[in-house]
C-alpha cells in the first residue's frame, strides 16, 4: 500500500495536489486497516474545499503563505494609503431631498435584484440556530427572514431575492422556508446559494489543521464569498440580461435596513453609482468600518470601508495621532459607518464578476502563540468582506456612500444581551426590537400623528432602552416610502397613541381617526382594505414580562415575553373592504359598502 493511499483517479488527483502543496502530515496516521470509507470521507471533504476556491487548494494555500509572511512580518496591508472623508450624500429623514430620492428610487425598484448573506450562526448572540428565524420584534413576532420578503413583496412584482447561506444555516433556512410556503414569495423567486469553508492551517507554511484522523478543520471565510457565489451561480449576469439595473446587499438581522432602500436607490442613480454604501453616523470605536477615501503614495485612490480594527492605527499612523476619535460635532466619527448594506449598478457588476470570478482581497488573522509568530493558538484561515468590493474597481468607477440616521436604518441584533450592557449601541434584540417600534412611531410622527413618547427608561437583562413604547408595528405593506405612509394618515391630526399602546397595522389599511390607549390590530391580506375610522381604542394592551424558566431559546436570549391582553381588538381580513370602528365600549368591523347596518364582525 502507499505511503498516501487513494482508492481511484479522483481521489490521486487530490492526494497528488495534497503532497504537491506540502500536506504530507494529513496521512501521518493512517494505518493499513483503515477502510475505503473512511479514505472516501476524507477525500470528499478535500474535493469540496478544492471545488470552492476559485483556483481550488493550490490557489487557496499559495495565497495564505503570502499573507502568513506578511503577518509574521507585522506588514501592514494600508501601508502608503492615506485616510480622507469620501464624497457622499447626506440625507435628513423626511427632508425634500430625502422624498424626491425616494421618488427616483421608486422608479427604480422594480429593476432591483436583492441578496441577503445569511451564512452566519449568532455565536456572538448567544443563539445556536440560524438569526434569520428571530423575531424582529415580539408584538407582532414578525421573523427577519419573514420581515424581509414581505419587503420584497410589497416593493414590486417577483423581485429575486438570493440567499447566501452556509452548512451551518443551510437546512434550517430551507425549513423556515418550506414551513411557511416561502413566506408568500413567488416559486422560484428565492435563490439559495451555499459557501463552503476553507481550510484552517496550523502554521506559516500553511499546514492544514487536521480534526481526526480523516478529517481536516475547516472554518468560515467571511461573507465576502457572497461575489464568488453570485459569479458561480450566473445569478447577476441573469439579472443584468433581464435588465435589472441594481443590485442591493444586506445583511441577516437588520430589519431597518429596508427603510432608507428607496432614498438609497434615488442617490444611486442621481449619481450613476457602481456601489453606493448606505452608512450611518458612526460612533469612535463603534465596531462598524469607517467608509473612507484612500490615497496611495503613488497616486491610486479607492473609496472603500476600512474594518473597526484597522481604522484607528490607521488613522493614528497617518492624519490624527489620537486615532479613531470624534470629528467637528464632538460626538461622531467623521468617517461614515459601514453597516454592510450596500447598492451595486447591475450591469458593471456583471462586468467586473466575469472579470474577477468574485474573488475579493482576503486577509489572515493568525493569534499567535508568541512573539516569534511561528505558533498559532489556534488554526486561523484566510477570510474576505463583502464590502471590499470596490478594492477590484477602476478609479474612474464611482462608489460613493449615503448617510442616513441609524434611527431609520441600522440596528441589527447581533449581542447576547449580557455583553449588550457594555456596549453603545447594544445591537442585542431588546435594542432591534425598540428601534423597530421607535422608527414606526417617529415616521407617525413625522406625518403629524399624536405619538407619545416614553416617559422612563425599562431594562430587561441589564439593558435599558427609551423607546421601547408606544410599541408601533407598521409592516412593509402598510407603505413602502414616506409618500405612501402619509396616504395612510389623510387626517393625522385625528390619530393619537398614548405611551402604553401597541398598534400593528398591515396591508392596505388607511388610518382616517383613531384614539389608542391599550392595543389594535388590524391587518388586511393582498384583496382586503380597511379604513380606521372613529375609532376609539381603550384596552389592557399588550404587557411584558420576564421569560418563563422553560422559555424557547429564541426567547430565553432576550429575557421577557410579550403578551396581548384578551381585549385587544384584532381583525384579520382576507377579502372585501371594511370598516374598523367604535360601537359602544368596543371595536367592531363592519363591510364598508354596509356601514350604519348592525351586521358586523368583532374580533
Ligand atoms: N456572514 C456570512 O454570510 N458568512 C460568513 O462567513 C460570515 C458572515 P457579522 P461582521 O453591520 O455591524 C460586518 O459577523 O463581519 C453574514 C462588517 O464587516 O454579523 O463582524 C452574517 O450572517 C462591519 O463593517 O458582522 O461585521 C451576517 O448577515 C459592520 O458593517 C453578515 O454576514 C458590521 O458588519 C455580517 O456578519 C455591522
Amino acid at each position: 500500500m502507499s505511503e498516501y493511499p487513494a482508492d481511484t483517479p479522483a481521489q490521486q488527483k487530490l492526494r497528488d495536489i495534497l503532497i504537491a502543496e506540502k500536506q504530507e502530515h494529513l496521512y501521518k496516521d493512517w494505518k493499513a486497516s483503515d477502510t475505503k470509507e473512511q479514505r472516501k470521507a476524507f477525500y470528499d471533504q478535500i474535493a469540496t474545499l478544492d471545488g470552492a476556491y476559485p483556483g481550488g487548494l493550490k490557489a487557496y494555500l499559495a495565497s495564505a503563505r503570502d499573507l502568513l509572511a506578511a503577518s509574521a512580518k507585522g506588514a501592514n496591508p494600508l501601508e502608503g494609503w492615506t485616510p480622507s472623508v469620501p464624497q457622499g450624500e447626506s440625507l435628513q429623514f423626511g427632508s425634500e431631498a430625502w422624498l424626491q430620492a425616494e421618488d427616483l428610487g421608486s422608479q427604480e425598484v422594480s429593476k432591483c435584484a436583492f441578496v441577503l448573506v445569511a451564512g452566519g450562526l449568532g455565536e456572538r448572540l448567544g443563539y445556536s440556530r440560524i438569526k434569520v428565524e428571530l423575531p424582529t420584534e415580539t408584538a407582532s413576532a414578525t421573523k427577519y427572514l419573514e420581515y424581509y420578503v414581505k419587503t420584497l413583496l410589497a416593493l414590486g412584482d417577483r423581485l429575486p431575492l438570493a440567499i447566501m447561506v452556509s452548512g451551518d444555516t443551510e437546512a434550517m433556512t430551507r425549513q423556515l422556508l418550506k414551513e411557511n410556503n416561502d413566506f408568500g414569495a413567488a416559486k422560484g423567486q428565492i435563490t439559495l446559494m451555499k459557501q463552503e469553508k476553507v481550510p484552517a492551517l496550523q502554521d506559516n507554511d500553511a499546514r492544514i489543521a487536521p480534526l481526526s484522523t480523516y478529517e481536516v478543520q475547516a472554518k468560515p471565510h467571511g461573507h465576502g464569498d457572497v461575489h464568488v457565489l453570485l459569479h458561480q451561480s450566473g445569478l447577476v449576469k441573469k439579472w443584468a440580461s433581464q435588465g435589472r439595473k441594481w443590485v442591493y446587499f444586506f445583511q441577516d438581522t437588520n430589519a431597518l435596513g429596508f427603510r432608507p432602500l428607496l432614498a438609497t436607490l434615488g442617490v444611486s442613480k442621481q449619481h450613476n453609482l457602481h456601489c453606493n454604501f448606505l452608512t450611518v453616523p458612526r460612533l469612535p470605536g463603534q465596531a462598524v468600518g469607517g467608509v473612507a477615501k484612500l490615497t496611495h503614495e503613488d497616486g491610486r485612490e479607492m473609496t472603500l470601508n476600512v474594518e473597526y480594527n484597522q481604522l484607528g492605527p490607521l488613522l493614528k499612523a497617518t492624519v490624527d495621532p489620537r486615532g479613531d476619535v470624534a470629528g467637528a460635532d464632538g460626538v461622531h466619527s467623521p468617517y461614515p459607518g459601514n453597516i454592510n448594506q450596500f447598492v451595486l449598478a447591475c450591469g458593471p457588476y456583471a462586468q467586473t464578476l466575469e472579470k474577477t470570478r468574485g474573488v475579493m482581497g482576503e486577509f489572515v488573522n493568525p493569534k499567535y502563540a508568541d512573539s516569534t509568530k511561528t505558533t498559532f493558538k489556534k488554526p486561523a484561515r484566510l477570510e474576505c468582506m463583502m464590502q471590499d468590493y470596490p478594492k477590484v474597481l477602476a478609479k474612474e468607477e464611482k462608489v460613493g456612500f449615503t448617510s442616513v440616521d441609524a434611527w431609520i436604518s441600522f440596528s441589527p441584533c447581533k449581542n447576547a444581551t449580557a455583553d449588550a450592557a457594555t456596549k453603545s449601541p447594544p445591537a442585542c434584540a431588546l435594542s432591534a426590537e425598540a428601534d423597530q417600534y421607535a422608527h414606526c412611531a417617529e415616521m407617525l410622527r413625522w406625518c403629524g400623528c399624536a405619538v407619545e413618547k416614553q416617559s422612563m427608561p425599562e431594562a430587561w437583562g441589564g439593558v435599558a432602552v427609551d423607546n421601547l413604547r408606544p410599541a408601533i408595528v407598521l409592516l412593509p405593506s402598510f407603505a413602502t416610502s414616506l409618500k405612501a405612509l402619509k396616504g395612510r394618515v389623510p387626517s393625522p391630526k385625528f390619530v393619537t397613541v398614548t405611551e402604553r399602546s401597541t398598534l400593528i397595522l398591515e396591508g392596505d389599511v388607511t388610518v382616517k381617526s383613531l384614539q389608542l390607549d391599550g392595543g389594535l390590530v388590524v391587518k388586511c391580506a393582498p384583496g382586503a382594505s380597511c379604513t380606521i375610522e372613529h375609532c376609539v381604542a381603550a384596552n389592557a394592551g399588550f404587557v411584558r414580562g420576564p421569560a418563563p424558566g422553560d422559555a424557547p431559546e429564541a426567547t430565553a436570549i432576550r429575557g421577557y415575553v410579550t403578551v396581548r391582553g384578551g381585549d385587544v381588538p384584532s381583525f384579520d381580513f382576507t377579502s372585501g373592504s371594511w370598516v374598523v370602528t367604535s360601537e359602544g365600549s368596543g371595536v367592531v368591523a363592519r363591510r364598508a359598502a354596509e356601514e350604519g347596518c348592525a351586521g358586523c364582525v368583532v374580533a
